[in-house]
């Protein structure tokens, strides 16, 4: 992520999302499936109103999949439509459609009934940085139109791509800025890649990540650095110290925090979502 957001960029952002809302009858909100509310934008109720919504937890590779099914109920009882995909290869992508119609099924039978003819569904996308926004839009279009990688998108005029005769897409996504400010939260974004680096200590992460592991998937770091299992029963600055030696990297613990953040990342400890369902107060069983 190249963005730094300052109060005036974020009101400029939020300036240009509320503009074009008038434009779509659906927005597909892009959620990184690791971190389904922490990837969200705090002021999104806010600036898309009253929009019908189809939540898309993208990166639902990298993310555990009992939790995925927890989140996409969850967003559900919120009254938004949710699909799990994988934008880079292309699952999941194909209920898209399907869905988006479900979401505006009242308004389309609504319509309809005053004979009003359903045309195609106009949709913009939004999320936050490196959420995969222009890797969809390249899927759903089947040609590379937005550059994909660290670089913001560039907002231009108001242009529409159309796939084939139900969908129109605005050619251009909705950048906006995740929940920084809270520490976790920035923890979180900050081992998944979605934010820069620096905002955060390597050694933090690499530690918050180790008790991460440890608590929600005993197991894995023993396996992925040959540790024993009570070695990986200690805390986790402990932890670290181990794994850094058992690497060769003496007492380099920079190196060893390095190491360990980007196998996480990259998902070499296995999937995994920092943001636990269960753990937000909401019944998903009523
Ligand atoms: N594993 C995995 N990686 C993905 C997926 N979708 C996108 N990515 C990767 O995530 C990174 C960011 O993707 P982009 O499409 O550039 O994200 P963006 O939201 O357009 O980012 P900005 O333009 O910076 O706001 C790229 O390295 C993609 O290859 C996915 O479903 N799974
Ligand atoms: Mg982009």
């Amino acid at each position: 992520m190249t963005i730094q957001w300052f109060p005036g960029h974020m009101a400029k952002a939020r300036r240009e999302v509320s503009e074009k809302m008038k434009y779509v009858d659906i927005v597909f909100e892009l959620v990184d499936a690791r971190l389904p509310l922490s990837s969200r934008n705090p002021m999104l109720d806010q600036i898309i109103q009253q929009k019908p919504r189809l939540v898309l937890l993208n990166k639902a590779d990298l993310a555990d999949p009992q939790q995925t099914k927890k989140w996409q109920e969850y967003f559900k009882q919120q009254g938004h439509q949710a699909l799990a995909i994988n934008a880079q290869e292309n699952k999941g992508i194909k209920a898209l459609i399907p869905t988006a119609k479900e979401a505006l099924k009242e308004k389309r039978e609504r319509d309809a009934a005053r004979g009003i003819k359903t045309r195609a569904i106009r949709a913009m996308v939004l999320g936050i940085p490196n959420v995969g926004k222009s890797t969809l839009m390249n899927r759903l279009v089947g040609k590379k139109i937005a550059q994909t990688g660290n670089k913001p998108g560039v907002t231009k005029g108001q242009q529409w791509l159309r796939l084939g005769s139900e969908l129109e897409l605005l050619d251009t996504p909705g950048i906006l800025w995740p929940k920084f400010e809270d520490e976790e939260i920035g923890k979180k974004l900050a081992l998944t890649g979605a934010i820069k680096d620096q905002l955060v200590h390597l050694d933090d992460l690499a530690i918050y990540g180790l008790d991460f592991f440890t608590r929600y998937y005993p197991g894995k770091i023993s396996e992925r650095y040959g540790l024993e299992i009570e070695e990986e029963q200690s805390l986790a600055p402990e932890l670290l110290m181990t794994i850094t030696e058992k690497r060769g990297y003496r007492q380099d613990y920079d190196r060893g925090s390095e190491l360990v953040v980007f196998d996480i990342r990259q998902g070499k400890l296995g999937r995994y979502t920092l943001d636990r369902c269960e753990e937000i107060g909401a019944s998903l069983d009523e």
